[in-house]
């Protein structure tokens, strides 16, 4: 099966943010992760409307939105017209969650559920139904560089056994080296942010390191 692989944009070099975008995509890249974190949901402050517009005018490839902010269903049309393919909310951060699930999907956008590491299948279970991706969490959300919480892994598995029930896709989100990539697309995982893990890191070109994860 192919390996979904999703730059995460807040590792690009935004002083050439055209030039970046379409290196990505000429090495290969599935789709663009977008980190929106509103520094309060988030110890950090990231990036935001202006920055998946600007993406979306430079390419056709699926943009997936990671929102880390409080209360994204009040603002989930601004993402649904911005030109997400897939909306990522944190459940725990909705009041609402399922209503907003629900909403991105009569929009004909992709609804997605980001999982944190203290979170279990049991807290997020009603919402796998409606769900079309899952990012599952394997570092806390907020910054770039952090290191693998290798206690997610029975999470990670469980999740996996219910693919067939549900009929999500599964995108694993926190320093994905190209071990981990290795190691969970073999149990079962479908995709990887690639941050500075694998991808954003001297030495390699996006060419060569996209053909090396595949
Ligand atoms: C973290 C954020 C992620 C990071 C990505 C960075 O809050 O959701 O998408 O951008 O994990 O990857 P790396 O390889 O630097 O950990
Ligand atoms: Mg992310």
């Amino acid at each position: 099966m192919k390996r979904l692989l999703s730059p995460s944009m807040m590792c690009a070099d935004f002083r050439n943010l055209e030039r970046e975008v379409r290196a990505l995509e000429k090495a290969g890249s599935d789709l663009f992760h977008i980190d929106v974190m509103d520094g309060v949901y988030t110890p950090n402050l990231t990036l935001g409307l202006q920055d998946i517009k600007a993406i979306r005018s430079l390419t056709s490839l699926p943009l997936d939105a990671h929102l880390m902010m409080v209360n994204p269903g009040d603002k989930i049309d601004w993402f649904i017209k911005a030109g997400c393919d897939i909306i990522y909310i944190h459940p725990k951060a909705d009041a609402f969650p399922t209503k907003t699930l629900l909403k991105i999907k009569e929009a004909g956008v992709h609804p997605g559920i980001a999982i944190n590491p203290e979170e279990s299948v049991e807290s997020v279970r009603e919402m796998l139904p409606l769900c079309d991706d899952l990012l599952i969490m394997s570092v806390h959300p907020g910054f770039a560089g952090q290191k693998f919480l290798d206690f997610v892994e029975p999470k990670i598995k469980e999740l996996v056994k219910l693919k067939s029930t549900y009929g999500y896709t599964i995108f694993l989100d926190g320093n994905c080296t190209p071990a981990v990539i290795e190691k969970y697309a073999n149990i079962g995982v479908d995709g990887f942010v690639l941050g500075t893990s694998a991808l954003f890191r001297d030495g390699l070109s996006y060419q060569e390191a996209l053909a090396g994860l595949r």
